[in-house]
């Protein structure tokens, strides 16, 4: 059977951390099991932004932290590195618009692993679904610290829009999502939460998780 169905994909999408080494003051490692603890359904290792690891050092520490997941039977995606994704045995791998074309990733990494997608309108979801995503990524649903060139503020409303127009595939929405805003968020119609800061950047990152982790689940039916 296929390994990303619908169905697991989209409870992966419940409490999506996204993280890099530049994304928290602690040990990666750490953050990374306090938030498996909390109750995080999926890992995506995006070591981007000043400062972040280069050449041996970030497959290195890309390494652990799929070990780490893989102990636990967390997914683990590489942000816009199919290469490391393939080479580290990664579950799945992540584009955003002005990263690599999609259905070519879609090519290099077969159908065994996840391919996500950031799309920010209709016209773009229907192309990274025409590609092969089985997921989308919608953002910004508010304004971010985490990443410097972020599109302009869409809010929850673009999630609603993509389901009014039709699109049933998984939706994680990410962009300045703290565990008080993940209500509205699903209520748009998306499947989880994608994080960087409100988890990694927590003083108490499992209970961080947990409230999110609580958050998505008091939405769902
Ligand atoms: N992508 P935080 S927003 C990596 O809108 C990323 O596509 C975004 O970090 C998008 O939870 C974002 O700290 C940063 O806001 C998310």
């Amino acid at each position: 059977m296929h390994p990303w169905n619908a169905e697991a994909v989209q409870r992966a999408m419940q409490v999506y951390l996204v993280m890099g080494s530049v994304n928290t003051k602690q040990d990666p490692m750490e953050v990374l099991r306090q938030a498996i603890a909390g109750g995080i359904t999926l890992f995506q290792f995006r070591e981007k932004g000043t400062g972040a690891l280069v050449g041996e050092a970030r497959i290195t520490l890309a390494m652990r932290l799929r070990e780490v997941c893989s102990q636990h039977g967390v997914p683990f995606i590489v942000n816009d590195d199919v290469e490391l994704a393939v080479a580290v045995e990664a579950d799945g791998v992540h584009v955003g618009q002005d990263d690599a074309d999609a259905a070519l990733v879609r090519a290099r990494i077969g159908d065994g692993r996840m391919l996500g997608v950031s799309a920010h309108s209709v016209d773009e979801a229907r192309r990274a679904l025409q590609a092969g995503a089985n997921y989308l990524g919608v953002g910004p649903m508010y304004p971010t610290p985490s990443k410097a060139d972020a599109h302009a503020v869409l809010g929850p409303a673009v999630v609603a829009e993509l389901r009014a127009a039709g699109i049933a595939v998984p939706i994680v929405g990410i962009g300045g999502i703290t565990p008080d805003t993940t209500a509205a968020v699903m209520a748009a119609g998306a499947d989880g939460v994608a994080v960087i800061s409100a988890i990694a950047g927590a003083a108490n990152v499992c209970a961080a998780a947990a409230q999110f982790a609580a958050a998505v689940r008091g939405m769902q039916a």
